[in-house]
């Protein structure tokens, strides 16, 4: 039993290992990482940063698929144990509110969350420039795509999975038209999920360090823990040979989400092993969606790898609270209050 409680469901059935003896990490990886290959399906080339959540009696995702064009689409996948996948070749269609087929010319980097009996979609998608695309389902078989909910550009929406103070809350990372060489991350409420305002700037890139000194982003959907919202966010490196992504993790205040309190000044996982350092964009380790029981206090964290596959993470509440408490720096320019 943790001490440190999430609060949400139990869920005994994820994917989980028990930290190997004399590794001293707070959070250690799957023992046969990647868990989705090269070449996936036909159509498929490398899927890596995806959208993983319980349906039925398993597991269900929603993937980030790079097309044999070199071009990212979503993907649905389905498994028993949250390790083994059997992903669609085919990628999702989707249909507006006036049932017309729409479909993005690309979209990557999908993270999900459920209210009620809908899962609601957030991406990477093109509206003239990359901005949030946004989309629901109930079944995953049909797909509704909803209005853009920001004007580009912009990337790394992730919806908190509850209303707090009867608003919707979403992170998200302002950002340029390319391979955006700054960014912070940002918050936004509303009360419907279609009118988004009074954006706050939540955490900004930098510290003593380099591993996040170029920019952040959201990773997976905050978890609510009893000592606030436990966000796994990436930060990137900028050297001489390309972007590094490495991941961190903070604590933001439980009523006031825009308000971080712990940030890790390190991070907690960084591309060492073969298939995070080698593939198709070296040395990307890229946090996208977590999977939690609330009894044991386990988390199973998925994460992209290279741009290239899909791998898993371990945690547990307490150590990695407690860790995070311990090992904080604010950035100047965190948590800021309005003006
Ligand atoms: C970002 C996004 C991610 C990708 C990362 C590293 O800008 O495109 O999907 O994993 O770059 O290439």
């Amino acid at each position: 039993m943790s001490k440190v409680k999430i609060l949400g469901g139990n869920l005994p059935n994820i994917p989980w290992q028990n930290k190997p003896k004399g590794n001293t990490d707070v959070i250690w990886r799957h023992d046969n990482n990647p868990i989705v290959d090269w070449n996936p399906t036909k159509k498929c080339a490398r899927i890596f940063n995806s959208a993983i959540v319980t349906f039925g009696n398993g597991f269900i995702g929603v993937f980030r698929a790079d097309h044999k064009i070199g071009k990212p689409q979503l993907h649905v996948g389905r498994s028993k144990d949250g390790l083994n996948w059997d992903i669609e070749d085919e990628e999702i269609h989707w249909v507006d509110e006036d049932g017309i087929e729409y479909q993005p010319d690309y979209s990557y980097d999908p993270r999900i969350v459920k209210f009620d009996d809908t899962y609601y979609i957030v991406w990477c998608t093109d509206f003239g420039g990359p901005t949030l695309g946004f989309g629901r389902t109930k079944d995953f078989k049909e797909f509704t795509r909803l209005e853009n909910i920001f004007i580009p550009f912009n990337r790394n929406g992730v919806l908190f999975p509850k209303k707090i103070n009867d608003k919707y809350m979403l992170l998200s990372r302002p950002s340029d038209s390319g391979h955006t060489p700054f960014g912070d991350i940002f918050i936004s409420e509303s009360p419907d999920l279609v009118h988004w305002g009074k954006h706050r700037r939540v955490m900004t890139r930098g510290g003593s360090g380099w591993w996040q000194g170029t920019k952040i982003g959201a990773g997976a959907v905050p978890i609510e823990t009893t000592e606030g919202w436990l966000l796994f966010y990436h930060g990137v490196n900028g050297t001489c040979n390309g972007f590094v992504y490495s991941f961190g993790a903070a604590i933001l205040d439980i009523n006031n989400p825009s308000k971080v309190l712990y940030r890790t000044k390190e991070y907690i996982l960084t591309p060492e092993k073969n298939y995070e350092t080698t593939g198709f964009v070296p040395n990307v380790a890229f946090p996208c969606s977590t999977l939690q029981d609330a009894d044991t206090g386990r988390i199973t964290i998925y994460y992209g790898a290279a741009d290239t596959y899909l791998a898993v993470a371990y945690a547990e509440v307490d150590e990695l609270v407690k860790y995070i408490k311990e090992n904080s720096e604010l950035v100047s320019g965190d948590a800021e209050e309005y003006r």
